[in-house]
């Protein structure tokens, strides 16, 4: 029988309960060194979090994240609160020994993440691992497409495209929940999505980002007053008070690699239509890479040296064994889905804190994403560089 690893997961909406469902579900699918252990569920409110950890198999439920930082019987804390919870529920968490699962973006900013950073550090000298959930990672086609970029199947890599397109805040009635608070979020549609397109670009092609040249867009500055959350967005009072907007709800950006790649970012939450449209193509010298979530469970592959007149973009289904991932799952063909992600992100981390592998994304790479955010609103913020159109004739 493997040791226990007791979690304690601080967050009841959409990300606590996800995370909830991968941490149950993780050993019984994985050979995992440890098994998951539910302990504890913390929330804001009482009655809710109680229903919930009922609900999500959580032995306890608390209204205090303190409690998991106090109790000797919590492991790890899974940080699936608001991003001005991060800071301080992972800094304590690190400090108290605990090992630390804090969804993305890592902190409300740059300054914030580098002193999660080296509080990070610091635990890891005692062994204590700290890792930032950028879930996408997690994906087996963009996994199989990482595994080709790296075996030079592309070669030098050129371009850069990626687009997240959401529509859940095209409704200019829909409430005014946590993500569109910059106190609470940090920024809007960038941090929230345009985040996972950043951190997916640069572990894709191994390389970072180096100089950004961006727009930032708020389309919808007033939201009426949330009467009760659901999923992502809520329910609104009729006649509900409208709060301001001080986030963006869409992003532009060209990007600079530092090994010369050219890279085109766009990320928006008003794309009518588009549910959860997470798109990347990386262009290289012999070949091309494609994903789109929408077909999770494929990869486009392009390879230039395949025999004249029988070249084309060819589907590949990256569920089989021979994926990362997919071999613990189902039989070829039969598909994954939004949760498998979090699913295999509890195994990395898993792994990681039995010493079987380091942990990926730790803080300081979830810190270069957030250089690149910090990058993207101080240029979004400097419009010397716009060049008008000259509209006469
Ligand atoms: C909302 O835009 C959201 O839930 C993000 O917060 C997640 O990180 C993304 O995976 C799906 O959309």
């Amino acid at each position: 029988m493997n040791e226990p690893l007791r979690v304690a997961v601080v967050g009841t909406g959409f990300m606590g309960r996800m995370h909830a469902h991968a941490w149950r579900t993780a050993h019984r699918f994985f050979d995992l060194p440890r098994n998951p252990e539910l302990v504890l569920l913390v929330g804001r409110d009482e009655q809710r979090t109680a229903a919930a950890a009922r609900e999500l198999g959580f032995a306890e439920p608390s209204v205090s994240w303190s409690e998991a930082i106090e109790r000797a019987d919590v492991d790890v804390v899974d940080i699936c609160a608001p991003g001005q919870l991060h800071e301080p529920v992972a800094v304590a968490a690190l400090e108290a020994g605990k090992h630390v699962l804090c969804e993305k973006p890592l902190a409300n900013d740059l300054a914030v993440a580098e002193r999660m950073t080296a509080a990070a550090v610091l635990a890891a000298a005692r062994g204590v691992v700290a890792m930032c959930g950028f879930s996408y990672r997690r994906t087996p086609a963009l996994s199989l497409a990482r595994r080709l970029i790296r075996d030079g199947r592309i070669g030098e890599v050129r371009h850069v495209r990626a687009q997240y397109l959401q529509d859940w805040l095209s409704d200019s009635e829909s409430p005014f929940t946590w993500r569109l608070d910059r106190e609470q979020a940090g920024s809007g549609t960038l941090g929230d999505i345009g985040a996972h397109s950043i951190d997916t670009a640069q572990w894709l092609v191994d390389d970072v980002i180096t100089d950004v040249s961006a727009r930032l867009r708020t389309f919808v500055d007033t939201r009426p007053q949330l009467a009760e959350q659901t999923g992502l967005g809520g329910r609104a009072y009729a006649g509900a008070p409208r709060r301001q907007v001080d986030v963006d709800d869409a992003v532009a950006f060209t990007a600079q690699f530092s090994r010369g790649a050219f890279g085109v970012f766009e990320a928006t939450r008003l794309a009518t239509g588009h549910r959860n449209s997470n798109r990347i193509e990386v262009n290289g010298e012999h070949g091309s890479v494609a994903f789109d979530f929408r077909a999770m469970n494929e990869l486009e592959f392009y390879d230039a040296r395949d025999e004249a007149g029988e070249q084309g973009f060819r589907r590949i289904q990256a569920n089989e064994p021979e994926h990362p991932y997919a071999g613990a799952w189902w039989p070829p063909g039969h598909g994954l889905g939004y949760e498998h992600l979090f699913t295999h992100q509890v195994v990395d981390l898993v792994r990681a804190i039995a010493g079987n592998e380091p942990a990926s994304p730790d803080f300081a790479e979830a810190t270069h994403v957030q250089r690149v955010l910090a990058a993207v609103e101080a240029s979004a913020g400097d419009q010397s560089r716009i060049t008008p159109v000259n509209q006469k004739g």
